[in-house]
């Protein structure tokens, strides 16, 4: 019988220490490990670039959560996204890349990559005609945000994934906002997840760190290899901590979904808001395609306001409990203004965002004080 993902988050790779019954995996702080005679390893390990116990457990618990073959742990979700890109393709290679993303998803692209002679093409990857069109005979990956950061647009996974399949590319996907509780692209045919663990697998706003889960072993150990010839792994304390987080993430979502909704419900009927970006609104263009791929529809909600840019920059000021700054997905609500912040990256691009948008990472505090704080942000 396969085990429940509550289950799987908690035991996952997390079995008592061998050593002392320790319930939790300790944290491994160790670069090396002592060998019997030359290449004469005790447990498999031997340097913590290549693999470390505590890094072991979050990279095992991940590939179990996301129901892949191989988990990786790494420093940051650029990190893992950066590996996945080295390893997959070569120079002269080409990418179809969401027209809206992460700002730092899309400066991976435009000003490390290119330079590297690797091609990308932003598409609407809602419109699965623009997709077709923009593949050529040198797409190695068709990459995917659903929902994306910062404009909640929606993509259909299992269509995509048919479509890369069909001319010989791979399909990545960042599950960072909707997190694996919610939504798991490798069961609707993805190649590889990638995750900023930094948001709601951490979930505590404490560390910094990106994953990557493969569905195909053969695919997961290309990536395992590059990962330890690059360098850049979660270190022990980090990968500590995400373990930690992970294991609370079902209850966390649960209530990120619910406080998420009654935010909507407020920001509906406000004169100041021209439009809610949420993928639980049946109104959502992407809606019905949420509802098939997705649990609940997340904790992040975006909106435009009357009044334009400065009007924007305002509330954001404005807000109390919404504490302003970049990030999302832990247990504190965040607010921020994309254009100014998180996706300063990507202005003068397909990509840029508009000046009337603020986001909100949508936290569990009680909801009557969110509300408060939202209403006299907007008054
Ligand atoms: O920050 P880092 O752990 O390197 O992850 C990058 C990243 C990747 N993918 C998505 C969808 C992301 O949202 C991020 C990071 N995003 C923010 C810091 C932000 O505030 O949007």
């Amino acid at each position: 019988m396969t085990e429940g993902f509550e289950t799987l988050a908690i035991h996952a790779g997390q079995e008592a220490d061998p050593h002392t019954g320790a319930v939790v995996p300790p944290i491994y702080a160790v670069s090396t490990y002592k060998q019997d005679g030359v290449g004469g390893l005790r447990s498999g390990y031997e340097y913590s670039r290549s693999a470390n116990p505590t890094r072991t457990a979050l990279e095992e618990a991940m590939a179990a959560v996301e129901g892949g073959a191989r988990g990786l742990a790494f420093a940051s979700g650029l990190a893992a996204e950066d590996t996945v890109l080295r390893t997959v393709c070569k120079p002269g290679d080409h990418v179809i890349i969401p027209n809206d993303a992460y700002g730092g998803t899309y400066r991976l692209f435009a000003k490390v990559h290119e330079r590297w002679g690797l091609h990308y093409d932003p598409v609407a990857l809602d419109n699965m005609n623009a997709v077709g069109a923009a593949i050529t005979p040198k797409t190695k990956i068709i990459w995917v945000e659903t929902p994306t950061n910062p404009l909640l647009g929606v993509s259909d996974i299992a269509a995509l994934a048919e479509l890369a399949h069909d001319c010989g590319a791979l399909l990545v996907v960042d599950n960072t906002f909707a997190s694996p509780y919610l939504q798991q692209p490798l069961a609707l045919g993805a190649d590889i997840v990638v995750h900023s663990t930094t948001k709601y697998v951490g979930g505590h706003s404490d560390v910094v760190g990106g994953a990557l889960v493969a569905a195909d072993p053969e695919l997961g150990e290309q990536l395992a290899f590059h990962q330890n010839a690059m360098g850049a792994v979660a270190g022990p304390f980090d990968a500590w901590l995400t373990l930690r987080g992970l294991k609370t993430l079902a209850v966390r979502m649960e209530r990120h979904c619910d406080n998420a909704e009654r935010v909507v419900d407020l920001l509906l009927a406000h004169p100041k808001v021209i439009s809610v970006l949420y993928p639980g609104m049946p109104e959502h263009p992407g809606h019905e395609i949420a509802a098939k791929q997705m649990r609940r529809f997340g904790g992040m909600v975006s909106f435009r306001v009357a009044g334009g840019e400065a009007q924007a920059v305002e509330i954001c000021n404005r807000a109390k409990l919404f504490t302003l700054g970049e990030s999302l997905g832990g247990v504190e609500s965040l607010i921020e203004h994309p254009g100014r912040m998180t996706h300063a990256s990507a202005a003068g691009s397909p990509l840029e965002v508009p000046g009337d948008l603020v986001r909100l990472s949508v936290g569990i505090e009680s909801i009557d004080d969110l509300l408060a704080d939202l209403t006299q942000a907007l008054s």
